[in-house]
């Protein structure tokens, strides 16, 4: 099966499994992983913060996030295809009380600055009060689209002058920074606090990283607990974890040249469309001409061995990640082809 559903199906590497079997571990809830404890320093290092603490997924990451920016009766401004908004159940509203301000995400991904501004609450007792500012880097549903750093500086400079904190959801930052040509650590600079993924495209097994300042991050911990993810000999995961950040960062760039690859292939094709200036990172965006449906296109790919994910009605994603190689690229090609001239 050539997988390309995401790059959470990623695989741990051959040195992520070595460094797993022979972690040295202890109890983290106690403080005590020196294997965790490495992981959090070189996290907090490379992206130029003060702290951070390895938690179980993206999801509880920003869930954690959210419980420790803000209180019951508080609201997110938050765009209206975020995965915080669209793919976590409902976690901000269900577990942390707290209720998201939606405004659109633009096509690439953004926020428009006048829409955040206005949507920002006036101190008044009828309202509830304006407490944080999430964005995502890469935007998963605007096509793995990287906001800039011109973007970031904007709204940080938005934020500051309403003394708002701004959560960044980086569940593919790394992919960013290697789209952009930029630092990582220089986009994490423009939100107060980062989650990343140590699962997706850097092919961890297991885990996240929530990021930010040192007092924040010690409160963070507390939400972590009470959210289930206070994890013992969790050096196993943090070694992978290791790995993928000293090993796996660089080699995004291929994913990338191959997405194109891929997406230049298949908008050459007859009855679907392919925005070419939508791709940036990993992501290929696919839309079917009607009659064809995604879900039917998605299951005769799959006959041919190629899994998509089916994500609207005429809409696929596909996703490239380590362990998709050129041949794998060329063979999706054929199996599109092949579908579309199936009908
Ligand atoms: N995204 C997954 C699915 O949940 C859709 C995927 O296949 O893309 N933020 C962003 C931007 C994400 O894309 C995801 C996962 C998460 C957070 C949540 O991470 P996990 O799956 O570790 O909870």
């Amino acid at each position: 099966m050539i997988d390309l559903r995401s790059d959470t199906v990623t695989q741990p590497t051959p040195a992520m499994r070595r460094a797993m079997y022979e972690a040295e571990v202890g109890d983290d809830v106690y403080g005590e992983d020196p294997t965790v404890n490495r992981l959090e320093a070189l996290a907090a290092a490379m992206l130029g913060k003060e702290a951070a603490l390895l938690v179980t997924s993206g999801t509880q990451g920003n869930l954690a996030a959210v419980l420790t920016h803000c209180g019951r009766g508080d609201e997110v401004i938050v765009g209206h295809l975020a995965h915080m908004y669209l793919y976590e159940q409902g976690g901000m509203a269900a577990l942390a009380g707290v209720q998201p301000r939606v405004v659109p995400n633009q096509a690439n991904g953004t926020l428009a600055l006048d829409e955040v501004e206005a949507a920002i609450r006036p101190e008044n007792i009828h309202f509830p009060r304006t407490r944080l500012i999430a964005i995502e880097n890469t935007h998963n549903r605007r096509y793995g689209a990287p906001l800039s750093l011109d973007y970031l500086r904007g709204l940080r400079a938005l934020a500051d002058r309403h003394g708002l904190p701004i959560h960044m959801d980086g569940a593919r930052l790394f992919n960013a920074a290697v789209a952009l040509g930029v630092p990582a650590r220089d986009l994490a600079a423009q939100a107060d606090t980062v989650m990343v993924c140590l699962s997706k495209g850097l092919s961890a097994p297991i885990g996240s990283l929530l990021l930010g300042p040192a007092d924040f991050i010690a409160e963070a911990r507390r939400a972590r607990k009470v959210l289930g993810g206070g994890m013992r000999q969790a050096g196993v995961i943090a070694a992978a974890g290791i790995v993928a950040l000293t090993q796996m960062v660089d080699r995004l760039a291929d994913d990338h040249a191959r997405a194109r690859r891929l997406a230049e292939a298949l908008a050459a094709l007859p009855g679907l469309r392919v925005d070419l200036a939508r791709v940036h990172t990993n992501m290929v965006y696919v839309d079917l001409e009607p009659p064809r449906g995604a879900e039917q296109v998605a299951a005769a790919l799959a006959q041919r061995g190629v899994r998509v994910h089916a994500v609207g009605p005429q809409s696929l994603r596909l996703v490239t990640h380590y362990g998709i190689e050129d041949e794998d690229i060329a063979a999706a090609i054929d199996a599109f082809a092949a579908v579309l001239r199936a009908g």
